[in-house]
């Protein structure tokens, strides 16, 4: 498994990214990026070998009884909450979060993700799509690269993130439920649409795009502008979706805070190869 060629992780055949110069790279990258800028999400489903990503979710079942339990309720903004607000205000809405989160420290460093995360072109393709000029791998030795793990009842309430993007692989679908739901629109840089977000909350489902999870797809989008949640997983077959990271600037990490908040740990179990 160690020397499993790049062409055995990535379907370079229908994602042709080893030369970001060429002809075809050019106009993937032009499609990408015109869908992510229009939309806030992008997905390139099949860019993952199957055969990979089942080995990939072996993997990640292989140590996820290990997984930090995530048992959380925050409002939309992952903001501490502020009561000068008002009652009803969308901003202090609570959602719930249930999931169990591994850390890239408890994955082997011969991982296939990791490798993945590890691989140079696949940065600088995703650059290219997200329109950054600068464009790094996240060094973090804990959240670099995770995986979301959830079981039935598990999900992920309405939030924007913290980070400008996020890139996610789809692992293993859920029996039922799990599905990736957003709705574009209702936050920029300069706005927010409260109305449409209270809406959203409330259950409107009208502008909700789903996408139910396929393994082998990778999903790009604006995570800190596109509202977005997972809906509740059913079933006896868990849910593996990896988040790999990556940051305009070279060297960056998380706060000890943070590593503390999210994966219940300061130090990493080990370091990054
Ligand atoms: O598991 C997913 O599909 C993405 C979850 C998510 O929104 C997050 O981790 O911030
Ligand atoms: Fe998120």
């Amino acid at each position: 498994m160690e020397s499993l060629p790049i062409d055995r992780i990535i379907d370079l055949d229908t994602y042709p990214i080893t030369d970001l110069e060429s002809t075809e790279a050019k106009a993937l990258i032009a499609r990408a990026a015109e869908r992510y800028a229009r939309e806030g999400a992008c997905l390139l489903p099949g860019f993952l070998r199957p055969g990979t990503v089942a080995l990939m979710a072996a993997e990640a079942d292989a140590v996820s009884s290990d997984a930090f339990r995530c048992d959380d309720q925050h409002n939309p903004y992952l903001e501490p909450d502020n009561p000068d607000l008002g009652d009803d205000h969308p901003r202090r809405r609570a959602e719930a979060t249930k999931l169990d989160v591994l850390g890239c420290d408890q994955l082997s460093s011969q991982n296939l993700l990791m490798r993945l995360h590890a691989w140079q072109p696949l940065c600088d393709f995703l650059g290219r799509v997200l329109g950054y000029d600068s464009f790094h791998r996240f060094e973090d030795p804990v959240g670099a690269v995770t995986i979301n793990v959830m079981n039935d009842g598990d999900g992920h309430g309405w939030h924007f993130d913290e980070a400008q993007f996020t890139i996610s692989v789809m692992l293993q679908a859920p029996d039922s439920g799990g599905h990736f739901e957003y709705v574009p629109g209702l936050r920029g840089d300069d706005f927010d649409d409260y109305d449409g977000l209270a809406r959203v909350l409330d259950g409107d489902r009208s502008g909700v795009t789903t996408i139910p999870i396929t393994p082998g797809a990778m999903l790009l989008f604006g995570g800190r502008n596109l509202l977005h949640r997972v809906s509740r997983v059913e079933g006896g077959t868990t849910r593996h979706v990896s988040v790999l990271c990556y940051r305009d600037r070279p060297g960056m990490t998380n706060s000890p805070e943070v590593r503390q908040l999210f994966y219940g740990r300061t130090e990493p179990l080990r370091q990054l190869a």
